[in-house]
């Protein structure tokens, strides 16, 4: 018979093709090599590198699944699915950075935007020269977004919005921000609309005191009357599907990054459990120590297979939204659970942040949240399988 690896127990990594290996091999290179030792800092001191977008560009890890002709590398899902894992390996706020450009800020000026829009923006993305940012949740207006306040008064030759965002991943050093308001010219229904750095009326303040994603900047967006021309909107998309569109995209892509984090923190228990000694022997040689270990490998085990399996799917064009809310909720529950009995097997030393993994710990607490919170998903798999609305 064939012998097992303990790390990869179900050999996925035999499913992936040749291209797709590659990325993934160059992916975690690039992040164990200039990433990970950045990383202690930037969440200490809660600073965002922006040299890193940069960095990330000039490898392809931007707009992967982008068109090559606006400078995106043309990956399939899962090959974007590689590359959010290997990067939330090293931290959740770096692949949010990362994962805000691709599906929530160049996938929209792909999909909803018009030839101009793809040309002037997407190439910039892509090389990280500009960052974007993507405008949906507001003070008061979170899991129910539909519910939004933002407005766009039609004004000759453009728009004006006016109104506010929160928790928008990005924003403080953003050059352009993907805003979804509602639009008097079109029967109050949710449009996209491009809004650039130097709009008159538009700021960015930085939400402070964050104790989750240190590394990665998140802030406000402020409308304040701001004009956007008739260029900016985006001309396809009308509705919640098109922020909702983005977000099958985020989350699948979260769905990958969180087993990247939970890895972390598992073979981090283990080598530390292994290492340490107390009562004359390994903590590893316990048997309450051996079944957290075997729990972390079997959910994180099947929590890759199914992110494979979805991102499959949606390369073949069978991807259905409830599968990407089943696979977010899943995996971010689980690598929550994850970290947390990693941190407790760390004991006293799993409060420091040189060990990585409390860090890992709060972070995955804002991406069980954010894409749509735990149960906001458990609701919309209850409503596709009983055909019963339970949000209100
Ligand atoms: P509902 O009645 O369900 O749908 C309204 C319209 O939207 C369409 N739709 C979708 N289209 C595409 N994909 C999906 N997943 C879709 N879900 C719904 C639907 O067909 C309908 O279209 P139409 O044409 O008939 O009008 O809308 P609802 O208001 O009842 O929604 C309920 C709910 C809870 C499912 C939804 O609002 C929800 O998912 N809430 C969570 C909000 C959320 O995820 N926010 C994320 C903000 S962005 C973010 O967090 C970025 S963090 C990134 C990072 O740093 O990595
Ligand atoms: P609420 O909707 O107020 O939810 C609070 C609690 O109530 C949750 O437990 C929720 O599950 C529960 N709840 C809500 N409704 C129901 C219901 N009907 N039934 C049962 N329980 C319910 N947004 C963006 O637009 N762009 C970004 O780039 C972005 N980045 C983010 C970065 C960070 C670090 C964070 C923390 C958030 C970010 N968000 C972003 C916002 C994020 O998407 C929202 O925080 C999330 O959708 C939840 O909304 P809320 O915070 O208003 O919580």
């Amino acid at each position: 018979h064939s012998s097992f690896n303990w790390q990869d127990p179900l050999l996925i990594d035999q499913q992936l093709n040749e291209e797709e290996r590659q990325i993934r091999d160059m992916a975690h290179d690039y992040c164990q090599e200039q990433l990970q030792p950045r990383v202690l800092q930037a969440f200490r001191h809660e600073h965002f590198e922006r040299e890193i977008m940069r960095e990330m560009g000039s490898l392809g890890l931007l707009g992967a699944c982008v068109d090559p002709q606006y400078g995106g590398s043309g990956l399939s899902q899962v090959g974007y699915g590689l590359i959010a894992r290997e990067v939330e390996r090293v931290d959740s706020g770096y692949r949010s950075a990362m994962s805000v450009q691709s599906s929530l800020v160049m996938y929209p000026i792909e999909t909803y935007g018009s030839e101009a829009q793809k040309q002037r923006y997407l190439p910039k993305l892509a090389s990280g020269e500009w960052v974007g940012c993507f405008g949906l949740t507001e003070p008061n207006h979170g899991s129910d977004p539909g519910s939004m306040i933002t407005r766009a008064k039609k004004v000759e030759g453009g728009y004006r919005l006016s109104g506010q965002k929160m928790w928008i991943t990005n924003s403080p050093i953003a050059d352009l921000a993907v805003v979804w308001a509602k639009s008097d010219a079109h029967d109050n229904k949710i449009r996209g609309f491009i809004v650039e750095r130097e709009t008159e009326g538009f700021s960015t303040p930085k939400i402070q005191g964050k104790v989750s994603l240190r590394a990665s900047v998140t802030g406000e967006i402020v409308l304040d009357d701001a004009f956007v021309p008739d260029e900016n909107l985006l001309p396809d998309a009308s509705g919640l599907s098109g922020p909702f569109g983005c977000l099958n995209k985020a989350r699948y892509g979260i769905a990958w990054g969180v087993m990247g984090a939970a890895e972390f923190c598992w073979h981090a228990a283990r080598q530390y459990c292994l290492d340490r000694t107390q009562f004359g022997r390994p903590l590893a040689a316990n048997q309450l120590i051996q079944l957290k270990l075997a729990n972390m490998q079997t959910e994180i085990t099947l929590g890759l297979q199914a992110a494979l399996q979805v991102g499959r799917l949606l390369d073949a064009g069978q991807g259905a939204p409830e599968m990407v809310s089943l696979i977010k909720r899943n995996n971010c529950g689980k690598a929550l659970d994850i970290a947390r009995v990693a941190r407790d097997m760390h004991g006293g030393n799993g409060v420091s942040d040189e060990f990585g993994v409390i860090r890992h710990m709060v972070n995955l607490e804002s991406v069980n949240t954010y894409e749509g919170t735990h149960d906001v998903h458990a609701l919309i798999l209850g409503r596709a399988q009983t055909g019963i609305q339970a949000f209100c």
